[in-house]
């Protein structure tokens, strides 16, 4: 542990997973009094051995600290490690991986018993933790009093986004962030089976892919969210749908030709024509957030 340990907030953490311990492990470097508690016991004794606090039960370890971490693998069993705890006067911080429902919900649930809530959404993964240059944060949302007065200590581990009151929020961002990544990461998976029974080397693909993703996702992400809020689909249009849908047999045929399955790219085509069969042909893919919404 570093010194001055005195003057940083007490923190006590909840679960010693994979996470959990990186998360704890730049606690104790920075010099915050650190208490943990972990279902399993073992687990705790490599923190204890560079200065963390064993607690007995989870109620003992929420006893020791106003700031209580965790980070447990999902909402039930958050509910069932702090049953016997007293929250009066806590303040929660759930860094646990739920629904945006059972962020709201569990919010609810420590408000009720007389805690502070704030839900976040870990943008990260164990490596990246106490790493600044690696990117990581977490979305914050909840008590913006809580945030405040624990801005500092929550930001020893990664960075800290807050987006706003709302306790679900954080989880709904972090859910979202994660789609659009397995999103990407489809595309790619589909983009691989093509080339993979040709004699192109993958290792010297994949920066070509990776350079094409990045050129082309910035811009129309931002198109889209711009088009969305002012509600102008047709603003700006670089390339319309209808000419999008025109090359839609284009791929499909050539998967053919490569042997391989359309199924991931099929059903993001099938929404393009059924945009374009509304109209749309002036559009981008814009539209197709309404028709994932609405249904039409
Ligand atoms: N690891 C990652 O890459 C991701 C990155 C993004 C955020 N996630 C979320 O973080 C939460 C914790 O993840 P983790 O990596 O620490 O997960 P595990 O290593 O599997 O550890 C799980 C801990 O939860 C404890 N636990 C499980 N069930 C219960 C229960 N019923 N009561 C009390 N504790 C429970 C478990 O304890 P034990 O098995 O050692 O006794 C671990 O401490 C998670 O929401 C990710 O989605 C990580």
């Amino acid at each position: 542990m570093t010194q001055n340990t005195a003057q940083k907030t007490p923190v006590t953490l909840l679960g010693l997973g994979a996470m959990g311990t990186a998360l704890a492990r730049t606690w104790l470097t920075a010099g915050h009094p650190l208490t943990v508690w972990n279902r399993t016991p073992g687990r705790a004794a490599g923190l204890v051995g560079e200065g963390a606090k064993p607690a007995g039960s989870a109620a003992e370890a929420v006893a020791a600290s106003t700031l209580v971490v965790v980070c447990l693998l999902d909402d039930a069993s958050v509910g069932e490690a702090l049953a016997d705890a007293d929250l009066a006067g806590k303040d929660l911080v759930n860094l646990t991986t739920t629904t945006p429902a059972q962020a709201r919900a569990r919010g609810e649930w420590a408000r009720e018993r007389g805690a502070r809530y704030l839900d976040g959404g870990i943008m990260a993964v164990p490596p990246m933790v106490g790493i600044p240059e690696a990117g990581g944060y977490v979305f914050y949302s909840g008590s913006k009093e809580l945030f405040a007065e624990h801005r500092e200590t929550l930001a020893v581990p990664v960075g800290t986004t807050y987006v706003g009151e709302d306790a679900g929020h954080a989880a709904l961002y972090d859910v979202a962030l994660l789609s659009a990544m397995y999103g990407m990461i489809s595309g790619a998976t589909h983009a691989f089976a093509l080339i993979r029974k040709e004699d192109i080397d993958p290792v010297a693909f994949a920066p070509l892919l990776v350079d094409w993703i990045t050129a082309m996702a910035g811009p129309s992400i931002t198109q889209t969210g711009k088009q969305l809020t002012s509600g102008a689909l047709t603003e700006d249009v670089v390339s319309n749908l209808a000419m999008q849908v025109a090359g839609v047999p284009t791929f499909l045929t050539t998967a053919e030709e490569q042997g391989v399955s359309p199924e991931l790219i099929s059903p993001f085509f099938e929404l393009m024509r059924r945009r374009l069969a509304l109209g749309s042909g002036d559009e981008d893919l814009t539209g197709v957030v309404d028709l994932l919404v609405r249904g039409k």
